[in-house]
């Protein structure tokens, strides 16, 4: 069952209310931290309860453990929410860079659940919150990855394709409906994002970002907060971002 830190704001029930999943650090943490400063109630999520609480404590927000993968604790977590303004599905990640003839199926099996199944669930089950609310928005954190491929990443090419395939049926099936579908696609950004893919191996990580100026968490947080503070019948479908020195998948110029 969820741990409730702390108590939606009752005071400001006009403020609008915005979930946020794999809230407990990188692209997360900065979005949830953004939108706190910019007035939404926040709702967190996320597999680590210690981070998660001391997020929410931090923020003034309510956290919840959650993890998108298991559809009891989706149903646990959305449990209550029958208004919500934003959706931000962020919870993903890749594992391991295994080239296909070397496919491990639990890699390949986590990153599907994490990245398609786990929003899939949670769209599914705050949908019917987002049209009350009269404003919804969902933002899904994508990736160049889901329009580009390169060696090695077929797993995580393939999920985060799929996520792009989903993004544009939303928008068909909710067209006409008050709930506006935004894709936000990063590149390069300095997060655990490798160190999770390379299961800690600290120097592979640190390799990825070698002569580079990557993006922040905070420069993609930044764009979600430009997104969901645009007035409500605009509605920016996909947004590609990228660090300058990065022109594509295999354009990647290092300095020094
Ligand atoms: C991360 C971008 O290029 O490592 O979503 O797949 S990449």
């Amino acid at each position: 069952m969820h741990e409730v830190t702390d108590t939606p704001d009752s005071a400001a029930p006009s403020r609008p209310l915005a979930v946020v999943t794999g809230a407990s650090a990188g692209i997360g943490e900065a979005i949830a931290t953004r939108l706190a400063g910019e007035g939404f109630r926040l709702l967190l999520g996320a597999r680590r309860e210690d981070r998660i609480r001391q997020l929410a404590a931090r923020l003034g927000a309510e956290a919840r453990v959650l993890d998108v993968a298991d559809e009891s604790s989706v149903a646990a977590f959305c449990a209550g929410i029958d208004r919500l303004e934003v959706l931000v599905n962020n919870a993903g990640g890749a594992r391991g860079l295994d080239r296909l003839a070397d496919a491990r199926s639990e890699t390949w099996r986590w990153m599907w659940e994490v990245n398609v199944l786990g929003l899939m669930q949670m769209t599914r089950a705050l949908l019917p919150a987002l049209e009350a609310s009269g404003r919804g928005h969902i933002v899904n954190v994508s990736s160049t990855a889901g329009f580009e491929v390169y060696e090695g990443g077929s797993g995580y090419t393939s999920a985060k394709h799929a996520v792009h395939a989903i993004s544009r049926t939303l928008r068909l099936e909710l067209a006409g409906r008050p709930i506006r579908v935004t894709e936000v696609s990063p590149g390069m950004v300095e997060t655990d994002f490798s160190l999770n893919r390379f299961v800690g191996d600290a120097g592979r990580a640190a390799d990825v970002y070698r002569g580079v100026t990557p993006l922040t968490a905070a420069d993609i947080a930044d764009v979600v907060a430009f997104a969901v503070t645009r007035p409500a019948h605009v509605n920016l479908d996909e947004i590609v971002v990228r660090p300058v020195q990065q022109a594509s998948a295999y354009k990647l110029v290092r300095h020094g």
